[in-house]
């Protein structure tokens, strides 16, 4: 059954967050290690600490190295050996003490463009995040016509405030900037002004989808974020094309899931990036483009980042991880992998890796977008929809790192640095997250502690949220987190969830009121 507490919330309107200047984007603490580590030493406190993870590998973006962490009032204030007497102490030999997740694209507890609200609420995809390893997550707060966006974040920071398990922050989902209406404009503007000052400087744009908008709107967006130093995340796909193609098969009578991937046709990525990527340069406004699936996807972005273009990119686990005959098996059953964009070829896969390797694309988030395999979610339009009216979207918050340390670190394509600069580091600094994604003395207590070497083969019901399927069941991953551990507390640890809901406040860290 779906949780009660969705369909309490059936026409809510927007989620909270915080983010910092998209200016500050990649920006890097300039302190030299050295510097650094003479800094730690005479941070050691007098005081008992309150826990100290002590002989692990302590792995960081840009170093690991054997330390010992110690923790007080929620924040890192010890790194190094013999860090003194501690309330607790947790025994990390033979683990990698990384920082936890930063999942920066999910949907919670939203309306989708198609009404529908999706299956978890904060408390259900929160407590799965923490399965996972993940510690900070940046969910929407989904404008509706007629709604105002500060409504619409008031309410959203409400239903997180009191579910969430771990941190977060919101994308500002804009629908409805009705630019010929100079009042409507005039009243976003403010909002977004005073979200701005408040700390949310992220906004969202689809080009698609029902909440989709114009050109014309997706500038009058563009120059608005300018104005408060936002950065704009834009789910790029060209409409029209995606609906050509969706009628030619409709009247082909095509209706099976698998022809979900040949109506999201790669060039309607294409066409929709490349127009993004000119608006950013037109305005000079900063954006980060969601989930790129496709070859020609990476490739205008390492062009745009060549000629200087302030764009970041991502891709999700599932197109690192899943070709598109994962749509086409038996029955509706490939109707639980329909997403979009939707998954692509071994090519793509190819092109997305290497655009990660060489820093094209910056982060892999999850897209975690829940919908049950039943009436009220996939086949809430019958027992055999048509492809087109399959909600979009799967289940990743869980999986997301487990999948990744094995594709990255097990297999051997990264070490695990770059492991952790891909799904904690580099999502913070994008998202102005200033003390999450890091070990470093200062930032959040915010670690997750991984047994490298443990193998987990995944079932077809075995995660926390409440989806009721595992997209990868019968995949097995080498690379587990075993304890999980947020602002200091330990809320996952041997399998067992240790936190209750409501106990993160999101504007708690505010980035704005810190004078970032
Ligand atoms: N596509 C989206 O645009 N959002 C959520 C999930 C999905 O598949
Ligand atoms: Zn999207
Ligand atoms: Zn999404």
């Amino acid at each position: 059954m779906p949780d009660q507490r969705a369909r309490t919330h059936r026409r809510c309107r927007l989620p909270c967050g915080e983010f910092d200047r998209a200016s500050g984007c990649g920006r890097r603490d300039g302190r030299t290690l050295a510097a650094r580590s003479a800094n730690e030493r005479s941070l050691k406190l007098s005081t008992k600490l309150d826990l100290v993870i002590q002989g692990g590998i302590v792995v960081n973006a840009d170093h690991m190295q054997r330390a010992d962490v110690g923790i007080s009032e929620g924040r890192v204030v010890a790194l190094g050996e013999a860090l003194g007497d501690a309330k607790q102490t947790i025994d990390a030999a033979g683990r990698l003490v990384m920082p936890g997740g930063v999942d920066t694209h999910c949907h919670i507890e939203q309306v989708s463009g198609n009404g529908l609200l999706n299956a978890d609420t904060f408390e259900t995809a929160t407590r799965s995040a923490a399965f996972g390893g993940n510690t900070t997550v940046v969910s929407h707060a989904a404008q509706h016509k007629g709604n105002r966006v500060a409504a619409v974040v008031k309410d959203y920071s409400a239903l997180a405030a009191r579910g969430a398990m771990v941190d977060y922050a919101f994308h500002i989902i804009v629908s409805d900037p009705e630019v010929e209406a100079l009042e409507a404009l005039e009243a976003l503007e403010a909002d977004i002004a005073a979200l701005a000052t408040d700390g949310h400087r992220s906004l969202k744009i689809f080009t698609t989808y029902a909440i989709r908008l114009s050109d014309a709107q997706i500038l009058a967006v563009f120059a608005l974020a300018r104005k408060v130093g936002g950065l704009v995340c834009i789910h790029a796909e060209n409409h029209d094309m995606i609906q050509h193609a969706v009628r030619r098969n409709l009247v082909a009578g095509n209706v099976a899931p698998k022809f979900h991937a040949q109506s999201h046709t790669r060039l309607a990525e294409a066409e929709a990036v490349c127009r993004m990527i000119r608006f950013s340069e037109f305005l000079d406004q900063p954006i980060m483009l969601f989930h790129i699936s496709t070859r020609e996807g990476v490739e205008a972005v390492r062009e745009a980042r060549a000629r200087g273009a302030k764009v970041f990119a991502e891709t999700c686990t599932h197109y690192l991880l899943m070709t598109a005959d994962v749509l086409d098996r038996p029955g509706i059953e490939g109707a639980k992998f329909v997403c979009s964009p939707p998954q692509r070829e071994v090519a793509d896969q190819d092109a997305l890796w290497e655009g990660l390797t060489r820093g094209d694309l910056q982060i892999v988030t999850s897209d975690h977008a829940p919908f049950r395999f039943d009436e009220t979610g996939k086949l809430n339009k019958g027992k055999a929809p048509a492809f087109n009216e399959i909600p979009n979207g799967m289940p990743g918050l869980e999986v997301r790192l487990p999948l990744l340390f094995d594709a990255m670190v097990s297999r051997g394509r990264f070490d695990a640095c770059r492991f952790v600069q891909m799904t904690s580091s580099r999502p913070a600094q994008i998202f102005g997250l200033r003390d999450k994604g890091r070990i470093a003395v200062g930032a959040d207590g915010d670690i997750a502690i991984w047994n490298p070497k443990r193998q987990v083969r995944y079932g077809d019901n075995d995660l926390h949220d409440n989806v009721g399927y595992n997209p990868y069941a019968g995949r097995t991953v080498t690379g587990w987190p075993e304890i999980v551990i947020s602002r200091g507390e330990t809320i996952v640890a041997d399998g067992q969830l240790l936190a209750g809901p409501g106990r993160r406040i999101g504007s708690s860290w505010n980035l704005a009121s810190k004078g970032v």
